[in-house]
């Protein structure tokens, strides 16, 4: 069936589906998240991502600086050189520095802590030689946050600009809807953003006490009720169309792992099947594309409206994503004109190729799939 979905998607979408209007083009970018581990930096597949984020820088709360996330590994290691060295293998890749932290909210709301944050990173961003600076807050909330928000990201568009080495900035986004709404003031983030990473995923989680795919493309309208209406990709980053994010901007991300439950009747496993309350967890997919083919007794679904699988084994339930969802995910993309793809995170990929699929198979998807498109930018609605 998955098969079939596929192959009509590939049909419909392709033809034409590039802007018919004049203006520039880009190639999509595709967004790599790694953590340092495994692989290690030296392995990493820089043929097969244009931007690969190291994953996470952290603040002082004393200071209100950026630190890096590791000091041990990322500087006295030299975690950070040897990743920035990949550039040596891989002259094209850009290898930009990602930033989270939970306390990032006591820090945008005061101009002076601001300040000292965007030297800082300035600061480590030459003493390093990172392309590019992402922010992964999560998630603007308040009135205050979703006003100073936009000025903290512009303060650094304006120092990055001084420099004048074209570094690169972008945010990761959730996809909620009402989050979207509630947190961002899209059209001013926008305006100095570089690139936006909507997490196209995280959309059902433990809390709802049934089984479900957390990154369906489109809403399944016999199942998806109430507050559940929006949530599915497709619905959440049109919110970011609609709200005023030009399209080129914005990099659907993709999940290289599964969310997990226990059901409660192993007899009852379909799309919403009863499930232990508070009992999900995280797979990487390597570990379940491992467990598919090691372990007697799982069963293979697909949600046909929703175009992800999903796989059972007694009482265990994951929902996931595979190359035929992602293959599909990526014409969507290009039927969309929208910028790219990004994935959290190619440390979790079947990088060994123990599934015989070949090495980092959902990476490759995500390359094959974008293959030849180019992004329509609307030159009028470019960077300032
Ligand atoms: C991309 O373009 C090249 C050169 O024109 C062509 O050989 C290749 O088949 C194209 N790939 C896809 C997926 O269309
Ligand atoms: C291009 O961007 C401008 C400025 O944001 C906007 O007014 C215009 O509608 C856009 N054109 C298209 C074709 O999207
Ligand atoms: C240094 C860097 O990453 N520059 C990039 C910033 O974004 C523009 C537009 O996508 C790219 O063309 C640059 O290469």
């Amino acid at each position: 069936m998955s098969r079939i979905v596929y192959f009509l998607l590939v049909w419909v979408f392709i033809p034409g589906s590039i802007s018919d209007e004049p203006g520039e083009v880009r190639p999509p970018r595709i967004v790599c998240y790694y953590t340092p581990g495994n692989p290690d930096i030296e392995d990493v597949p820089g043929d097969l991502c244009t931007n690969i984020l190291y994953s996470f820088a952290s603040l002082s709360t004393d200071t209100w600086e950026l630190i890096p996330g590791n000091y041990k590994f990322d500087i006295e290691e030299g975690g950070y050189k040897r990743f920035i060295g990949l550039k040596e293998k891989f002259p094209n890749l850009k290898t930009d520095l990602s930033f989270g932290h939970e306390n990032f909210k006591y820090l945008i709301r005061y101009e002076e802590r601001r300040d000292k944050f965007v030297k800082s990173v300035v600061k480590l961003m030459s003493e390093h030689g990172f392309d590019g600076f992402d922010i992964d807050w999560e998630f603007p909330f308040l009135p205050i946050e979703r006003e100073n928000y936009p000025l903290m990201i512009e303060e650094l568009r304006t120092a990055f600009n001084a420099e004048g080495r074209g570094w690169n900035l972008s945010i990761a986004v959730p996809s909620d809807v009402y989050l979207t709404d509630i947190g961002y003031d899209v059209p001013a983030l926008c305006k100095s953003l570089h690139s936006v990473n909507f997490m196209g995923y995280d959309l059902r989680s433990e809390k709802e006490g049934f089984a479900d795919v957390h990154s369906p493309l489109y809403r399944r309208p016999d199942l998806d009720v109430f507050i559940f209406y929006y949530s599915n990709v497709n619905d959440c980053i049109m919110k970011w169309v609609d709200n005023g994010c030009p399209r080129y901007k914005l990099m659907l991300g993709v999940p290289f792992y599964g969310r997990t439950f226990t059901l409660l009747d192993a007899a009852r496993h379909n799309l919403h099947a009863p499930a232990k309350f508070g009992n999900a967890g995280w797979i990487n997919y390597n570990e379940i594309c491992r467990n598919i083919l090691d372990e007697p007794g799982w069963v293979q679904e697909y949600d046909d409206v929703g175009l992800v699988p999903w796989a059972y084994r007694d009482l265990n339930w994951v929902g996931y994503e595979d190359t035929d969802s992602l293959m599909i995910k990526m014409n969507y993309i290009r039927e969309q004109g929208f910028g790219g793809v990004m994935n959290w995170r190619i440390n979790t990929d079947d990088y060994t190729g123990y599934c015989g699929q070949g090495t980092y198979p959902l990476l490759r998807t995500l390359n094959y799939g974008l293959e030849n498109y180019t992004v329509p930018v609307n030159t009028s609605d470019t960077l300032p």
